[in-house]
């Protein structure tokens, strides 16, 4: 669980930050080279940055007096501003005030938005020298993802959640650092157990910290509706009511008022959210609250088993239409994203004839609403729009109709779920998840290549990366987080950094040192015997 700061520990670090004020600068002693005193270096960083070069003479030390400057008249790089000056604060006590001027006087941090070669609209470039660091991006995006970078640069002790005594070095040097795809992602399930709004907030920041950009919402199937919809008023205090996780455990929704709030939240880590309602199976949850939706007329009962495949709405039936269209006009005015899921998976109780019946009035819907459109990767079956987005989730690298998808213009986002399925076991010890894909160990989620994972799906077809965490067997935030750490940020580098920078000994080194990161954070993580934890 993620620790949450007091107000009185903030004040207190507050007050002793002041009091530390003109204290003389501890000495430091000779480092090899690219290394501070404290062993942190310039590339240790996850993701892999593009280009670091370390300046062993250029180290920078916070101080009491050490500022964050933030360029004059934008917003953004004072929110970022903010949000570093917090981090910073809570472990090192001084005051780190958030200033906005063209100098940064002595010793300060600068967050600057203006032209920056090279870095695209996601990437950053990052200056440390003596009297201070400097970030530059040409977005909010860029900048905070430096941000991100820097944070790591600090020891692990900056994580933690009470004022130290230390020296906070940041070892000197450069890096120009950008995206090799614009889309990294992680998937909740909240369907399978509910998890809280609390809890998805403390996902959104964990995955943050790895320049992960989307967090896709999987909230409904059919054990659970997680989602409040007004025009079927029952379908989330019915469908998503108590005991609809799996094994009648849990249950619960996203209010429209919680749904806002986590938006709110998610865009202040530059995190986008990406609603999922599946359908036309995986809907037992609306359709045992609603006898409309089949074709009987009868309600199903609530189911909370993990069988697959068993429930598809009504495709002859008039009411699924003005359903999903209700569904989907009221999900889309509540996001503001730009994308919508709508599932499509694993209809195993629709015909084909039907699935593309029912997909061929769906589809256009998305865009009505002025979303664009995600789905599983069947979707690709029913010749979507070039505009729409299948998500490969199979294990064989292969898939006939995604392939022409891409040859027709469409972007891929990969989830192969033998590599990136975040709920398979790690090994035949592990208590929590399924292995019908097979096990996956952290070197198994790390070693794969996006560019080659799916037969005809080259680079310029793949729009990103995604690690799903469907929820059948978790329900709390520790098993979440047990289940993604470490194999996250091994897909969150796959998503970000360039091929060139691939080797599993680097990596493994680099995924080592941010253990004791996630401890002060709280993390529950799996300590793996492929990595050696110091
Ligand atoms: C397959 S992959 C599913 C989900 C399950 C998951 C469990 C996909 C699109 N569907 O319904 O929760 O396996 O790993």
């Amino acid at each position: 669980m993620r620790k949450r700061l007091s107000l009185v520990g903030l004040l207190g670090a507050a007050v002793l930050g002041l009091s530390v004020l003109g204290t003389p600068a501890l000495a430091e002693p000779d480092t090899a080279a690219g290394q501070t005193a404290q062993g942190s270096r310039l590339t240790d960083v996850i993701p892999a940055p593009v280009e670091a070069k370390p300046n062993a003479n250029r180290d920078f030390r916070l101080s009491p007096g050490t500022v964050i400057r933030v360029q004059p008249g934008s917003q953004k790089a004072r929110q970022t501003g903010e949000y570093l000056a917090a981090l910073l604060r809570k472990s090192t006590g001084y005051r780190l005030p958030v200033v906005a001027s063209h100098y940064g006087g002595p010793s300060a941090i600068s967050l600057v938005i203006g032209r920056t070669d090279r870095v695209g609209d996601q990437g950053y470039q990052l200056d440390v020298n003596r009297s201070g660091v400097t970030i530059r991006a040409n977005t909010g995006d860029g900048l905070f993802s430096g941000v991100q970078t820097l944070r790591q640069l600090f020891p692990a002790d900056i994580e933690g959640g009470q004022q130290k005594w230390r020296k906070w070095t940041v070892a000197g040097g450069s890096i120009v650092d950008y995206p090799r795809f614009a889309y990294r992602s992680a998937m909740l399930d909240l369907a399978r157990h509910f998890h809280t709004l609390d809890e998805v907030k403390a996902y959104v920041d964990e995955i943050a910290q790895y320049k992960i950009n989307y967090l896709h919402l999987h909230l409904a199937d059919d054990q659970g509706w997680r989602i409040q919809i007004d025009s079927w008023p029952k379908l989330a205090p019915v469908g998503g009511g108590p005991g609809t996780g799996v094994d009648g455990v849990g249950g619960g929704y996203l209010s429209k008022a919680d749904y806002a709030e986590l938006n709110a939240y998610a865009a202040s880590r530059h995190v986008t959210i990406v609603p999922e309602i599946d359908m036309p199976g995986h809907t037992n949850a609306a359709q045992s609250t609603y006898a409309e939706l089949n074709c009987d007329g009868k309600a199903p009962p609530p189911r909370t088993d993990i069988e697959v495949g068993y429930s598809s709405l009504c495709i002859g039936s008039e009411i699924t239409y003005k359903f999903v269209e209700d569904v989907i006009r009221e999900l889309a005015a509540m996001t503001p994203g730009p994308y919508l899921h709508i599932g499509g998976d694993e209809a195993h109780a629709t015909t084909p004839e039907d699935y593309a019946k029912f997909e061929a009035r769906v589809i256009p819907m998305v865009a009505k609403y002025g979303k664009k459109l995600q789905g599983w990767h069947e979707i690709a079956k029913v010749n979507p729009p070039t505009t729409a987005v299948p998500q490969f989730w199979d294990t064989d690298g292969e898939d006939a109709a995604t392939a022409a998808a891409a040859a027709r213009g469409n972007k891929v986002l990969l989830s192969p779920a033998n590599k990136s399925y975040l709920d398979m076991k790690y090994d035949e010890n592990t208590k929590l998840g399924l292995k019908w894909a097979g096990y996956i160990e952290v070197k198994d989620a790390y070693e794969w290549n996006p560019a080659t994972a799916l037969k005809g799906v080259g680079e310029s077809s793949i729009l990103g990366v995604e690690a799903p965490l469907w929820s059948e067997t978790l329900r709390t935030l520790d098993d979440v987080e047990f289940m993604a750490f470490p194999r996250l940020t091994g897909i969150a580098e796959l998503g970000w950094s360039p091929q060139a920078t691939h080797n599993w000994e680097n990596y493994r080194d680099r995924l080592a040192k941010q253990a004791p990161r996630w401890v002060h954070q709280g993390i529950n993580f799996y300590r793996s015997p492929q990595v050696d934890w110091k």
